[in-house]
């Protein structure tokens, strides 16, 4: 189930398959402590992806631009840490991608309804851009994009569905991507709906 998509980006196919029930109970977890956001771009447009944050930071997006807010030290953290079952499973997943030192320190859940999308962009606010992104697609399957290191570079596109799991290390850190507007569809566990999980090394 080990696909080579790029160089030092891995699909494992099907890796959360028997776990989707368990992840869709910890992300339930995590979404009544921290509801979903529709955040702005910093042109300040509405995104049409939600999204919650659960680790040692949460994302956020406004007129001042994309940045992690760490947890604050003192009192009631806005930010859940990330549950067990999907800190394990990120875990897991990137010794099988060959990342066995990597330990995330924050997970982004995005929430894609029908139509929802993402623009071509890249992860580039995290300290650390030698550790790999570990991401969980559940729910609608979804068309993804992905380009090299220049926005004008030519894209692929693959498809990830409900329990693959990606894992973008090395050459492929930095390179652009993005989500095609995702079509309306039933899943068994999630209906209505995507959910893409990121496990990334941010502080
Ligand atoms: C390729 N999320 O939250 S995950 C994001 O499906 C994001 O919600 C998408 O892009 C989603 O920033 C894609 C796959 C992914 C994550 C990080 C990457 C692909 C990547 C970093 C570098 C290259
Ligand atoms: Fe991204």
């Amino acid at each position: 189930y080990r696909e080579a998509l790029a160089p030092g980006a891995v699909i494992l196919r099907n890796f959360a398959r028997d776990r989707v029930e368990e992840m869709a109970e910890a992300i339930r977890g995590v979404l009544r402590r921290a509801p979903l956001k529709a955040m702005h771009t910093p042109g300040g447009l509405p995104m049409t992806v939600k999204t919650s944050s659960c680790g040692n930071a949460g994302w956020v997006s406004d007129e001042h631009g994309y940045r992690y807010a760490r947890v604050r030290a003192h009192g009631a953290s806005e930010w859940p840490p990330i549950p067990e079952p999907l800190m394990q499973l990120a875990l897991a997943a990137a010794r099988a991608a060959d990342y066995p030192d990597f330990v995330p320190d924050f997970c982004l859940i995005n929430y894609y309804r029908p139509g929802a999308k993402l623009g071509l962009h890249q992860d580039k606010d995290e300290r650390d851009p030698n550790a790999p992104i570990v991401s969980l697609s559940l729910g609608l399957p979804a068309e993804f994009l992905f380009g090299g290191n220049e926005r004008s570079d030519k894209t692929r596109t693959v498809w990830l569905y409900s329990g693959d799991v990606v894992v973008w290390g090395g050459p492929s850190r930095m390179a652009f991507h993005g989500v095609k507007p995702v079509a309306d569809g039933i899943d068994p566990v999630f209906g209505h709906c995507r959910v893409n999980l990121t496990f990334r090394k941010a502080l």
